[in-house]
């Protein structure tokens, strides 16, 4: 009752082919119908012969990636290669020096014919405002020298200070105003100032020249020393009583040198540099 199917199969073909060899004439006279219907006789039968040899099959498929091998010893080094193109042009380059100045060039062409001058009465207006400028600059500088008691250079501003101090002080008083002591380093100097004493009705006052950093050696109130120029009078400087260490000039000019502590007027000068 549970017999495969499979097997109800084979047992089909089984029967199919026993009814066909029945049907055969002579052949296998001996077999009968109970021998067709044994299910016992049903196996296979012997092997036959070896069959011929099959054609060669297709080739197979590539086989994997392999893993990464070693890494072998460096080459040897390649040919030198063949020169380059050239490169991109560089910075511009510092200035160069000046060159040497050309040859003349050949002259001009004639210019036009100039206008006729119709300024004559321009010149002579202009040639008199040139003499009033000088005539009011000389009455300016009397105006000075009387108001304000002063005399002037082109450089420089003399001042007579009509009070009597120590050469310490007075040299102070004269910073004070912007000036130092009046250091006369040339003849015209020394002869505007001598004129100033005298005009003053002064005998002597101090001015700007001193040895008391090294006896003997007299130097100017800026510290610059005394060059070729000097005026000191006959036997001076001789440093009298051994104490003689500052300078006066007297109304005529002359120099003398006296102590410091001593007091007497006093002459100071400006830059108009300064002024
Ligand atoms: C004065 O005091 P007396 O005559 O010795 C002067 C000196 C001069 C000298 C020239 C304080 O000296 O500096 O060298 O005359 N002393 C004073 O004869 O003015
Ligand atoms: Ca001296
Ligand atoms: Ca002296």
């Amino acid at each position: 009752a549970c017999v495969p199917r499979a097997l109800v199969m084979k047992q089909r073909l089984a029967l199919i082919g026993l009814a066909f060899l029945w049907l055969l004439p002579g052949g296998h006279p001996q077999q009968t119908a109970e021998d067709a219907c044994s299910l016992h006789i049903l196996v296979p039968g012997l092997k036959g012969d070896a069959g011929e040899k099959g054609d060669k099959g297709a080739p197979g498929r590539p086989g994997r990636v392999g893993p990464t091998g070693e890494k072998g010893d460096m080459g040897d080094k390649g040919q030198k290669g063949s020169v380059g193109r050239h490169g991109k042009i560089g910075p511009i380059g510092s200035k160069g020096e000046k060159g040497d100045s050309g040859d003349m060039g050949p002259p001009g062409p004639n210019g036009e014919p100039g206008i006729p001058c119709e300024c004559s009465q321009l010149r002579k207006a202009i040639g008199e405002m040139d003499n009033q400028v000088t005539q009011l600059t000389t009455e300016l500088k009397f105006i000075k020298n009387a108001v304000a008691g002063v005399r002037e250079t082109d450089s420089k501003i003399y001042l007579l200070v009509k009070e009597e101090k120590r050469y310490v002080d007075a040299q102070l008083s004269c910073q004070g105003r912007g000036g130092t002591l009046g250091m006369p380093k040339d003849e015209a100097a020394n002869g505007l100032m001598a004129a100033y004493i005298a005009q003053a009705g002064l005998a002597r006052v101090f001015i700007g020249i001193n040895d008391l950093e090294r006896e003997g050696t007299f130097v100017y109130a800026d510290r610059s020393p005394m060059q070729t120029f000097s005026k000191w009078r006959s036997g001076e400087p001789n440093n009298a009583y051994d104490e003689e260490d500052c300078v006066e000039m007297v109304a005529s000019g002359g120099w003398n040198d006296v102590a410091c502590h001593v007091t007497m007027h006093f002459l100071c000068e400006f830059d108009k540099e300064h002024v």
